[in-house]
């Protein structure tokens, strides 16, 4: 296992389209126990890989209280979505110490294949729902700042860009 390095807005490759799993191997494997041992240490409740600079569609959440509801997404699929809408504080691992909220379908059916590489579908409400809307959107190069408004989107982008110029 090991823990990865996490990429943060406005880094242009969080902007990357995330390319299917074709074939379940130790390789995904590792990435899927990676990317849980990543977001454990951070702590998150969900991480993508495009978050670590893989560009391929797998995704961990984890919404318990006490980190023991792992879940493993590979090539995950929204099959249905409600009409109803609910509003989250959302936060990110690649957008550190913002918070804003954002609206989404309250719940969706999700399909994917799991670590095993077995298909199969969930029905997701609640944090969980939002949670795995938000690391799907990481897959597509989407993230949560996109939704707010430009003039707050660019205020983070300066604030963080200048604590990534004190880093460097
Ligand atoms: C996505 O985000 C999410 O700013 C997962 O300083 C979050 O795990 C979906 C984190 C909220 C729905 C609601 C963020 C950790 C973790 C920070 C996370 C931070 C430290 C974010
Ligand atoms: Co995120």
């Amino acid at each position: 296992m090991a823990l990865l390095d996490i990429l943060e807005f406005p880094d242009p490759r969080l902007r990357t389209q995330a390319k299917p799993i074709e074939q379940m191997d130790d390789e995904v494997r590792r990435l899927c126990d990676d990317l849980l041992e990543t977001m454990y240490e951070a702590p998150g409740i969900g991480l993508a890989a495009t978050q670590v600079n893989v560009h391929r569609r797998v995704l961990v959440c984890d919404v318990s209280e006490d980190q023991s509801q792992p879940l493993v997404f590979i090539n995950p699929e929204i099959v249905e979505q409600s009409a109803d809408e609910s509003t989250y504080d959302e936060g990110c691992l690649s957008v550190p110490g913002f918070y804003e909220s954002v609206d989404r379908p309250d719940s969706v059916v999700v399909r994917a294949l799991n670590r095993e590489g077995e298909a199969f579908e969930m029905q997701l409400d609640g944090l969980l729902a939002t949670c795995v809307q938000h690391e799907i959107d990481h897959l597509n190069g989407k993230l949560f700042v996109d939704y707010i408004s430009p003039v707050k989107r660019q205020r983070i982008r300066a604030k963080l860009e200048k604590q990534h110029k004190k880093r460097a």
